[in-house]
């Protein structure tokens, strides 16, 4: 079994200084309560920030602390006190944590605090890499590296590196806020594999991958130019067994003992959030307020503890919610309460483990209100506690959990009357009805458990790393030329599929300026003379410019992807049955494109439309070219059209014609016996697709592709072009 290297912020481990000696505690938090076990059972070693200041470190400590924390598989990573407040106090939780909560008032974009980031990505992949060894799985967690997977890539290219995403991936037009936006991509798109809570996540962020990088994808992999990356589902879970068994332990049943006798016998709410404003906890307070006032009856018959584990206290917007949390747990108190009733307890503190199961136990009722929430664990870890099915999950609708927990009473956390009446009819809710929402819903998330989530997440590495293996051509190698040559001395008949424009000719500024030279005209020449082979230029280019420079050559020839076709020394005839009624739309879309961006051209064929952009000024084009690129996207999807993305080119052209289809029809005139394919971009990747096995089938420029090899440049393809000639 291969080790399984786990990165996130912070360590299963937290260092502490108590009595001015090192002391090392649990830490809290979802994180390490759902991988602890998982990571234990098998050969691991987790690395993350042990949570103390490098000045607050005296000499040697540092030593110490790696040695104690090596007894528990954990490696550290040392930060100074600066990293720490702009990196993870910084861009983490001023940046990011609002930006993809749906905040974007809150979001800070400083590039200081964009510097930390990158430059603790760095750091933790220099301590990587000192400990990874060849065969080690790599799973980085969550939104503190989002550089992490690519650093990993360039370094370790050979690595299985996974992520995953705690939080949600927002839209792309909340994502696209972002300065460092396509950075982020590119960094997460390192991963061999992407995880997510929700299909909603997957979804923004191919969306964006697409919209900012123009990387296409098909059922989650997503092409890069040197790799290919997978994004996938994986809804986390808690260990439902261990919450489950430890509720029916004598000590939670004592906990639960000890708060009823405080409670009496009213219905008991409880809530527990990390103190943070995407939770929605202002929204639920003043929506029980608003339920006190309509339901007088209830008053003095329920009441609420509210659970608040302290975090990120040194920003102040969580100060800031903080005061805003107790005035208002004072307000209603003042106005509701009476002598012996408190209608709203309030905890702010981190609750030990078998008081806060009691805690779950107990509650009749439990609302969860979000305003944005990746998954909540919460919502799972009270339905694991209802061991006789009773008591009320409100979960809020922008909870990932609420795409798996449908039972619940689900709630718009901007609706304070929903919630309000939610209360109200969980209280009155019968309890069969109670018990068999919340075995549904118990059922699913004891199958779907962490050790699962972890598992399938790690599998699923497995299989994207084994797919990719496969789509990465070889160099040619000078054996497998020599092997390439001595098919080809020894066939009869040889047929050469060659695409034109980036494998026999560099790209040039216009589509003019790529002109045939005389050397490459005799070379082609040469080659088709001789009566064995029989040549096929393979373009997408119109008819009229392929005749006009290589009518003479009488190769075989196919323009525009196959609309026309031409064998050796015969005519022009066109595939039947296609239409281009199409083209207004797409062209009007088109010619806009041209008014905007200077230097931009369209080139027109019978049955298809390219935009070329090569002459427009990279600088303030990208942005408009994306534009212009979903544009196509969004007008084609569900038609037989198919946006083409190629270099500085965006086509439209139908999904009927493809080089694939053409050379279908070349390979079954004759037994060949040798095929010869060269080409370099993605409509290059058809033809490649469809080669038989024994042929040569070649991309220039290295890349994921179908082809079998690669060779770097035209001029290499010549070189071999010209061999085959003198043999
Ligand atoms: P969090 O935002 O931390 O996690 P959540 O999933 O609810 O949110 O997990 C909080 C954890 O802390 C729970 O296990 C809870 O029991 C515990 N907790 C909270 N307050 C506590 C207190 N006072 N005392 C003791 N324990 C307390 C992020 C994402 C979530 C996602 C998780 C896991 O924001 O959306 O579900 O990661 O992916």
């Amino acid at each position: 079994m291969s080790r399984l290297l786990i990165i996130s912020n912070r360590l299963p481990l937290n260092v502490e200084r108590k009595d001015g000696k090192l002391s090392f505690q649990p830490s809290l938090g979802g994180l390490a309560t759902a991988l602890g076990a998982f990571y234990k059972s098998r050969p691991s070693l987790w690395i993350g920030w042990p949570g103390m200041e490098q000045e607050r470190l005296k000499k040697g400590e540092e030593k110490q602390i790696e040695a104690k924390l090596a007894e528990e598989k954990c490696y550290p990573v040392f930060l100074s006190g600066k990293d720490v407040d702009d990196f993870y106090f910084g861009f983490c939780n001023q940046s990011i944590w609002p930006l993809f909560h749906y905040f974007p008032q809150y979001v800070e974009y400083d590039p200081s605090l964009w510097q930390a980031y990158q430059r603790v990505n760095e750091i933790f992949a220099d301590a990587i890499v000192k400990v990874a060894k060849e065969d080690d799985i790599i799973w980085v967690q969550d939104y503190h590296f989002m550089l992490l997977p690519r650093l990993l890539r360039d370094r370790l290219p050979k690595a299985s590196i996974g992520f995953f995403l705690h939080i949600p991936f927002p839209a792309y037009e909340v994502y696209r806020l972002l300065p460092w936006r396509r950075e982020i991509l590119e960094g997460l798109l390192g991963a061999n594999l992407v995880g997510f809570h929700t299909h909603d996540y997957v979804w923004n962020f191919l969306d964006s991958t697409r919209s900012l990088l123009g990387y296409d994808s098909s059922m989650g992999w997503v092409k890069t130019p040197d790799h290919i990356s997978k994004a996938d589902v994986f809804p986390i879970g808690i260990g439902y067994e261990h919450y489950s068994s430890i509720a029916k332990s004598p000590e939670v049943a004592a906990e639960v003992k000890k708060f009823k006798e405080k409670l009496g016998d009213r219905k008991i709410i409880v809530s527990v959030d990390r103190l943070d404003y995407s939770k929605g906890i202002p929204n639920r307070l003043e929506a029980y307020g608003l339920f006190l006032e309509k339901h007088p009856e209830y008053r003095e018959k329920v009441v609420f503890i509210l659970v608040i584990g302290p975090s990120r206290i040194k920003v102040q917007r969580y100060a800031d919610l903080k005061r805003q949390i107790e005035e208002t747990v004072g307000t209603i108190n003042g106005r509701f309460g009476t002598i012996g009733w408190t209608p709203l307890e309030y905890i702010y503190n981190p609750i030990p483990y078998h008081a806060l199961l009691g805690m779950y136990k107990m509650a009749d009722i439990c609302p969860i209100t979000p305003v944005r929430d990746g998954m909540n664990l919460v919502a799972k870890e009270f339905l694991a506690t209802k061991v006789d099915g009773k008591g009320v999950l409100i979960l809020s609708e922008t909870t990932g959990a609420a795409r798996e927990l449908g039972d619940a009473i689900i709630i718009n956390p901007n609706n304070i009357e929903e919630i309000a009446q939610a209360f109200a009819d969980a209280l009155v809710m019968p309890e069969k009805e109670q018990i068999e929402r919340n075995r549904a819903m118990q059922e699913r998330i004891k199958r779907y458990d962490v050790s699962r989530w972890a598992g399938d997440f790690i599998d699923k590495l497995h299989e994207t790393v084994k797919a990719e293996a496969g789509t990465i051509p070889e160099a040619m190698s000078a054996k497998a030329k020599n092997a390439l040559v001595s098919q080809f001395q020894k066939a009869r008949k040889r047929l050469f599929l060659l695409d034109y424009d980036g494998t026999l000719v560099p790209f040039a500024k216009t589509p003019e300026e790529a002109k045939p030279d005389a050397a490459l005209l005799k070379l082609l020449g040469d080659l088709n003379t001789n009566a064995k082979n029989e040549v096929v230029l393979i373009s997408g280019r119109d008819k009229n410019t392929l005749d006009k420079w290589f009518g003479s050559l009488k190769t075989g020839m196919v323009a525009e992807h196959g609309v026309w076709m031409r064998a050796k020394g015969g005519d022009w005839s066109m595939m039947a049955g296609l239409s281009n009624k199409w083209k207004d739309e797409v062209r009007a879309i088109l010619k806009l494109a041209v008014d905007r961006i200077e230097g931009s051209l369209i080139e027109e064929k019978d049955y298809s439309i390219a935009w070329h952009y090569r002459k427009a000024d990279p600088r303030i084009s990208e942005r408009h070219i994306r534009e212009i690129a979903n544009d196509l996207f969004n007008l084609t999807a569900n038609s037989s059209l198919r946006v083409l993305e190629g270099s500085n080119v965006i086509e439209v052209k139908s999904a009927n014609l493809n080089k694939g289809i053409t050379a279908q029809q070349w390979l079954s005139r004759q037994n060949w016996d040798f095929v010869l394919a060269i080409g370099d971009d993605v409509t290059d990747e058809d033809l490649f697709k469809v080669m038989p096995e024994n042929a040569w089938s070649i991309k220039v420029r290295p890349g994921v592709s179908a082809a079998r090899f690669s060779l770097d440049s035209p001029d290499e393809v010549c070189a071999l072009l010209k061999e085959l000639v003198v043999k």
